[in-house]
């Protein structure tokens, strides 16, 4: 009976049929698993009515099981709405911030780089102005698939605000960041997002920075705004790096 209790196999309801009925006997039957009890020779109504009992038993124990793994299928739901955004599926605000802080502390005790990019999209309100919101919104979510697509699996991509997303690049040196903000934006700008019968043609600027020992987070996050505002600055559609000389201009 041990056997048949042990493992993760669904419930068994056990009828223990047996002509030893005395006290100690049947004690002994249920301290071995069984459910029920029947000494020979047994009655067929009794056994037919002792398996209905067997039946109700298991037919609770299955509902509870399922609304069990129902809750735990919503609790998921909801920890995965928490952290994302219902426009793109990325990461929200608050998700990409947490996992930016965790990455953080990593690389602080593992003393490996680590950089990120923060990216906006070029003049998107003109896409809200002469397509509409809700065609505004399609290309907001062309634009995050097409940048998670070009993604390592170890990088990590959230939408930040409105049009702008924060890429996070653990144990990438500023040039290997710089050279997969390159592929986002080619990402981008290479081939128009298709809405009906609109090709839009779409451009994303992107600011990069690289963790140095003794900077925090917010530093961090600064110097990819600085280097944001600069790509925008210098005429759009392009990466640049806060505080070095590199940058790819189209
Ligand atoms: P820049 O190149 O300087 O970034 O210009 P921009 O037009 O992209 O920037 P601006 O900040 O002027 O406008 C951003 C626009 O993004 C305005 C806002 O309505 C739009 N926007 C923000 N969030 C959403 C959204 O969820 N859906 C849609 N459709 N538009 C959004
Ligand atoms: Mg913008
Ligand atoms: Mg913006």
């Amino acid at each position: 009976m041990q056997d048949i209790r042990s493992g993760n196999r669904p419930y068994v309801y056990i009828i223990l049929l047996s002509a030893n009925d005395r006290d100690g006997d049947i004690e002994h039957g249920f301290d071995l698993g069984a459910d029920d009890y029947l000494c020979k020779p047994f009655k067929p109504f009794e056994l037919r009515a002792r398996l209905r009992v067997g039946m109700r038993i298991l037919d609770a124990q299955k509902e509870l099981l399922e609304s069990r793994e129902r809750l735990a299928c919503q609790a998921a739901d909801l920890e995965f709405q928490a952290a994302h955004d219902t426009l793109t599926r990325l990461w929200n605000r608050g998700g990409i911030l947490e996992l930016l802080k965790t990455e953080f502390s990593r690389t602080q005790r593992s003393g490996e780089p680590f950089s990120v990019c923060l990216a906006d999209l070029d003049h998107f309100k003109r896409i809200n102005d002469t397509y509409g919101h809700l065609a505004g919104d399609e290309v907001l979510h062309t634009a995050g698939a097409r940048m998670n697509d070009a993604l390592r699996g170890y990088d990590s991509l959230g939408r930040y605000g409105g049009e702008e997303f924060l890429v996070v690049l653990p144990g990438c040196t500023a040039e290997k960041a710089m050279a997969i903000a390159e592929r986002l934006r080619r990402g981008i700008a290479d081939q128009p997002i298709v809405l009906g019968h609109d090709a839009i043609h779409m451009t994303i600027s992107i600011g990069v920075s690289e963790w140095q020992t003794g900077m925090e987070i917010s530093d961090l996050l600064r110097h990819a705004d600085v280097a944001l505002y600069r790509a925008k600055d210098l005429g759009r559609n392009r990466v640049e790096l806060k505080a070095a000389a590199q940058s790819s201009a189209r």
